[in-house]
């Protein structure tokens, strides 16, 4: 069988095990090969109090151009973190160009978390990402980033299945197939990930809630459903996949007393994503 390759569109961050560092090195445990298109190159990720941000903006398209006259084609095209809402065009512009029929787009859009966007999110950024996720076949945001996309007031971040429901329906009409709304907390103890996808009942993926919040834990799931999408799974079955895994990396840190924004140590179990 043709290998598969996926392009990675997302910043390169040094410490803290999120994006590109985790993306990469997942997809090709996965046996899909990654190529990398940086956003952005920093230190450490933006939870920390301290980080050296090179935007990379204006490089990319002298970056993509090369593979534009190589005449190249991926099988799958993952968008994460970006840094500029030039960016979210040279996006556009890149899924245009190198989509084929059968390709998977799928867009983290890597806005917010717990009601509250990042530093380096502006209001024109947030339009910009509406504008992105039209192009998505697969789409994982989490409660946060929903709402924003939606324009729907985040609130206590309480929101009923049927809610739930209503709002995966609105999004999936402006495009992608697939939607997960990822870490949606359930009665203190759980986690749900509510799975949506057109012309099929929701299906529900709990997990047990396992210390704090973790950054990274969206890149860590992203990727292992990307990897196992394009592989021939179900997508009901690459996020059982890719929460299960998440979530034994997570058990792991607890128990090795891993700070918080350190990410997920995904590399103690490598092998559990080898044979998919
Ligand atoms: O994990 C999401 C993420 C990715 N990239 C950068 C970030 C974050 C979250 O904070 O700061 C640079």
């Amino acid at each position: 069988m043709k290998q598969k390759k996926m392009a990675l569109i997302n910043d390169i961050t040094g410490f803290g095990r999120c994006s590109i560092a985790v993306m990469a090195p997942i997809i090709s445990a996965m046996k899909i090969q990654a190529v990398t298109i940086p956003t952005a190159i920093l230190s450490t990720h933006t939870q920390f109090t301290e980080y050296f941000f090179d935007d990379y903006t204006p490089k990319m398209k002298d970056y993509i151009q090369t593979y534009k006259n190589l005449k190249m084609e991926f099988d799958g095209i993952a968008t994460g973190f970006l840094g500029s809402k030039e960016q979210v065009d040279i996006v556009i512009d890149f899924i245009k160009s190198f989509k084929k029929d059968d390709s998977v787009i799928l867009i983290d859009p890597v806005m917010g978390d717990n009601g509250v966007l990042y530093k380096t999110y502006t209001r024109e950024m947030c339009d910009k990402m509406k504008e992105l996720v039209k192009y998505a076949d697969i789409i994982t945001p989490n409660l946060t980033e929903l709402c924003t996309i939606l324009d729907i007031d985040f609130g206590n971040g309480k929101f009923s299945t049927d809610e739930l429901h209503d709002m995966c329906q609105k999004l999936s009409e402006r495009g992608p197939e697939h939607i997960v709304v990822t870490g949606i907390p359930f009665h203190k103890k759980q986690i749900m990930n509510y799975i949506y996808s057109k012309d099929e009942d929701p299906q529900i993926v709990m997990v047990d809630r396992i210390g704090a919040d973790r950054s990274g834990t969206g890149d860590v799931i992203s990727s292992v459903i990307a990897g196992m999408y394009m592989n021939g799974h179900s997508f009901y079955d690459s996020v059982r996949k890719a929460a299960e895994f998440a979530s034994k990396c997570i058990k792991y840190c607890e128990e090795n007393q891993v700070p918080t924004h350190w990410g997920l140590c995904f590399e103690m179990y490598m092998k559990d994503l080898m044979e998919v």
